[in-house]
């Protein structure tokens, strides 16, 4: 017979930051809306939610990386929308937040939680951001109560 440890989704008692960014902010902040709802809906109090405004993508590992050394959270959750324009800035800009989130998520002690769209056009974002193929921002904050539970236990 193993172990198993696995992580349960409660609010309760969780503080999380969501780090998201303005750039495209019809999408991310519905990514944001749908973090807050699936965490209250699990139990959460939005008073232990601190969210914090960054202009890109780009932005958002560095401050990320602060929140998470801080030890004030439990997690802290990137949300963000990258989107292919006509030039290759797309790439360097959905490659460095890839990047950069996951040199903080190892560097940190805290979960520090992909939810950054990167998409071919804006239909594919707004079919991600609370349209027909869900809401990713509801999926990371699912993503976030399992991790903040299971580095707990490991
Ligand atoms: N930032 C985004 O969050 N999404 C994008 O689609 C995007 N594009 O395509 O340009 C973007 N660029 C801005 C970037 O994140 C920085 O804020 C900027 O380069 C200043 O450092």
């Amino acid at each position: 017979m193993y172990t198993e440890i696995i992580g349960t989704l409660e609010g309760q008692d969780k503080r999380f930051a969501i780090v998201v960014s303005r750039f495209n902010d019809f999408i991310t902040g519905r990514l944001l809306e749908g973090a807050l709802d699936c965490f209250t809906r699990h139990g959460g109090n939005e008073k232990n939610i601190t969210v914090v405004r960054v202009p890109g993508a780009f932005e958002i590992p560095p401050v990320a990386a602060r929140l998470a050394k801080s030890g004030a959270y439990n997690a802290v959750i990137c949300l963000g929308a990258v989107i292919r324009g006509a030039t290759p800035h797309f790439d360097y800009v959905a490659a460095q937040a890839a990047k950069g989130i996951a040199q903080a998520a190892f560097a940190c002690d805290v979960p520090v939680i992909f939810g950054i769209l990167t998409t071919e056009n804006i239909e594919q974002a707004v079919e991600r951001a609370g349209t027909k193929s869900g809401n990713k921002g509801w999926d990371a904050m699912i993503s976030a109560l399992e991790m903040a539970d299971l580095s707990k236990k490991i």
